[in-house]
């Protein structure tokens, strides 16, 4: 039996899955997720909150652009109808970066998995940290390359067994969060894939933030890396946070290693001080000054 509790949460959310605006931005495309991969529940959070970004006049659909890396995760391009490009492996975030400079007024979300952002394209990860363009990073972390079927990622825990290391990874995971602290970012929030209505919220904040947005995602994969799955007991929820110290307290207390601890999840830093790129580029100001889109005034 549900309890009235449980009702105040799942009605809104089974309101918004009926919504038109939520099913306009779905696809027919066959879906070729595992059943129950969190997968499903990103995909279903980040149509909820473009669909309210929608509906309350502040965006059109149009407005929305995505880019994604090649993955499990990266599938969401079949499934969000939202116009994007879907990239080259490790290298969302520069297209996305291109984007931004193509036309500054376009929302631009970009999906990647740990394996591509933390390994092939981290170079573009810190420095997407240093230029601060106005994106959103949905960073899918379930410590494994999935789709090549599980080897280890540099967030994969030290002794992960795999076909690529069947002798167990050696070496300690990197942490990913210090690394975007270290860069200069301007927002690190972290979820848990279970919780989509918490995930809705950061992911609003995120798209809100004025400035490069990076909210990582945990996640377990049900068939590769099984022995990082079923982190839930070490979460718990923060309130927003913009003092840097505490952040910098807050992005150590998990090292994608350990079974045990706490892992923070909510905004872990946030600072609108820092200028956006857009701001930054006489260029792209006046772009935005201009209001230019895709429809009615030429680029
Ligand atoms: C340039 C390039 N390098 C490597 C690959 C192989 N490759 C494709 S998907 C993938 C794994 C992706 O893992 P991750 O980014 O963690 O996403 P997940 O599948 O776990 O969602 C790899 C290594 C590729 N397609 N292109
Ligand atoms: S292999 Fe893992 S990440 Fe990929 S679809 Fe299946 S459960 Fe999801």
């Amino acid at each position: 039996m549900v309890n009235e509790e449980e009702k105040s949460v799942i009605k809104p959310v089974i309101a918004i899955l009926k919504s038109e605006t939520v099913k306009k931005l779905g696809t027919q495309q066959e879906n070729t997720w595992c059943p129950g991969c969190p997968n499903f529940v990103i995909l279903d959070s980040v149509k909820q909150v473009v669909a309210k970004f929608i509906d309350e006049g502040k965006y059109k659909q149009e407005d929305f652009a995505i880019t994604t890396d090649i993955g499990c995760h990266a599938k969401i391009f079949d499934y969000l109808n939202l116009s994007g490009i879907y990239c080259l492996h490790g290298r969302a975030i520069p297209t996305a970066i291109g984007m931004k400079l193509g036309n500054p007024n376009l929302k631009v979300l970009t999906f990647a998995g740990d394996g591509a952002a933390y390994s092939e394209g981290i170079s573009h990860f810190i420095h997407a940290f240093k230029y601060n363009p106005d994106m959103t990073l949905v960073l899918h972390d379930n410590q494994s390359f999935s789709l090549t079927t599980g080897q280890p990622t540099p967030t994969s825990q030290q002794g992960f067994l795999s076909k690529s290391e069947p002798l167990g990874v050696f070496d300690k995971p990197i942490n990913p969060l210090k690394l975007a602290l270290a860069s200069n970012a301007t927002f690190i929030a972290r979820v848990n894939a279970r919780d989509i209505k918490h995930m809705n919220e950061i992911f609003a904040k995120a798209i809100n933030h004025k400035g490069f947005s990076f909210v990582e995602v945990i996640q377990d994969c049900l068939i590769f890396n099984l022995d990082a799955n079923h982190k839930d007991k070490m979460m718990y929820k923060i309130e927003d946070n913009t003092d840097l110290s505490l952040a910098e307290k807050l992005v150590g207390e998990f090292d994608y290693n350990s079974k045990e601890g706490k892992i923070p999840i909510g905004v872990i830093y946030q600072n609108e001080k820092i200028p956006s790129l857009e701001e930054k580029w006489p260029q792209l100001k006046s772009l935005m000054e201009k209001g230019v889109g895709w429809k009615g005034k030429d680029l």
